[in-house]
């Protein structure tokens, strides 16, 4: 009796010890400044692909059309990207002006796009035999622009993942029991291998917490198994420090993440039925949004956003201190479709002649207006007037601080007035840009 006490009492110092760990996360000097860099970069690329692009029609299509695994599965033997080019994509990223890449490395389905030892469900048994994650992190290290890896945390296929009381993969054909702790060290042991052979990786983004929850939304969003975090995050941390870990869970950000990310939304919007909580004002925050309507590669999705609409969504997005994630769907042959090619190369060159009015910038500092929004450097207010209103001056409530010049973003300095109540930018005689026409203010 005594002895199942004390064996008792051990167990739960342990509970205690591994709960207060999480709670008490400090983050290593490495990941502070890791997170300060994420948050001048501003601008990153999204990356869905994988035997999943081969029907053409998103990522989710094994689940949307109830294709039980095993027949799923058979993607793998067509999935032969000849035309891939690691070379080719980070050089598009980089153009585009984009300073990190998320990559999926696991997506819903569990197809690994790496040479790991824990899943034969993987890229080295596919015909193409090479490894997708070595190639574009060696090639993101070469070029010099971070990588983030996705994993989902979700597995459609594994009998080990607990499928019985998921939303999603019903249809995949398992019957027997989830085994969490089996699962749990699969992911472990699979992340391990992630920040051990690949190099320095900017950060772990993780999704599909959401298949053990009530509907987005419910009162109660509690998780229906204990996916263990605390052990989750604590590896990654213990192996890459500086590694910025995120969670799309679409909740307020739990102990131990480094940044907090949206999805379809900027924070105080919820288009997208999927951003119910509130932004951090501690984290770096991130939103991710698609070129078209799909993640991954769709045949019949001819939806593109404009040129203007994504850089719109950039600048609000900075205007607000928050990153934007701007996704591609790669074609099963590795090409990337030139209506994306396109439009990144556009946005690359607004990038390059106004990229100093959103890099190392920060937002927040002054509330978004109907007009637009305001990023902040140093002393400097750069203006971003995306709606001009009418002929009539712009309005700038409440701005504090003395502004002593305002000038056309590469042009002339125009009149101002400042009152209590606000500033009055008057731009009589400016052309307006057909994007974001900015004024520069010095502020004493
Ligand atoms: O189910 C995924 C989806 O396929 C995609 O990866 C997005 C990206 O944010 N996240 C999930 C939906 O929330």
């Amino acid at each position: 009796m005594k002895r199942i006490k004390s064996i008792a009492l051990v167990f739960l110092l342990a509970a205690i010890a591994i709960s207060s760990q999480a709670q008490t996360y400090t983050p290593a000097p490495e990941n502070i400044k890791a997170r300060q860099q994420f948050r001048d970069d501003k601008f990153g690329l999204f990356i869905h692909w994988g035997p999943f692009s081969i029907p053409g029609a998103g990522e989710w299509v094994m689940n949307e059309r109830g294709i039980p695994y095993n027949n799923y599965k058979r993607l793998m033997d067509f999935f032969n990207p000849i035309e891939f080019n690691a070379e080719q994509w980070v050089s598009m990223a980089k153009n585009a002006g984009m300073k990190y890449i998320t990559l999926i490395t696991r997506h819903h389905d569990g197809f690994s796009m790496w040479d790991t030892k824990y899943s034969d469900y993987n890229i080295m048994h596919s015909p193409y035999k090479k490894d997708i994650v070595k190639m574009m992190a060696d090639e993101c290290h070469k070029q010099g622009i971070q990588l983030f890896l996705y994993y989902s945390l979700l597995d459609w296929g594994r009998d080990d993942y607990p499928h019985e009381t998921g939303k999603t993969g019903q249809h995949a054909g398992r019957t027997g029991h989830g085994d969490y702790a089996s699962y749990l060290q699969f992911m472990k042991n699979q992340l391990t291998e992630l920040l051990t052979n690949y190099g320095t990786i900017g950060g772990i983004w993780f999704d599909g917490h959401w298949d053990q929850t009530q509907p987005e939304g419910a009162a109660d969003r509690t998780s229906r198994i204990n996916w263990k975090y605390d052990e989750i995050y604590g590896l990654i941390h213990k192996l890459q420090p500086q590694a910025m870990i995120g969670n799309n869970h679409h909740m307020t950000p739990f102990a131990g993440e480094d940044f907090q990310m949206f999805e379809k939304d900027l924070p105080g919007e919820n288009k997208s039925g999927l951003s119910f909580q509130e932004a951090s004002l501690q984290l770096p925050v991130e939103t991710c949004e698609t070129m078209n309507n799909s993640w991954g590669f769709n045949l019949n999705d001819n939806n593109y956003k404009t040129v203007k609409q994504l850089i719109h969504y950039l600048v609000k997005g900075a205007g607000r201190d928050v990153n934007f994630l701007l996704n591609v769907g790669p074609m099963p042959n590795g090409k990337i479709q030139p209506e994306f090619t396109d439009t990144l190369k556009a946005i690359g060159q607004w990038m390059q002649a106004n990229g100093e009015t959103i890099y190392g910038t920060r937002g927040n500092i002054y509330p978004p207006q109907d007009w637009g929004v305001v990023t902040v450097k140093n002393k400097t207010y750069f203006v971003h007037i995306l709606q001009p209103n009418s002929d009539g001056p712009i309005f700038m409530p409440g701005i504090k601080g003395k502004i002593i010049s305002a000038t056309v973003r590469g042009g002339k300095k125009i009149k101002f007035k400042q009152q209590a109540e606000g500033a009055f930018l008057y731009l009589d005689g400016v052309q307006p840009d057909a994007i974001d026409t900015i004024i520069e203010l010095q502020l004493q």
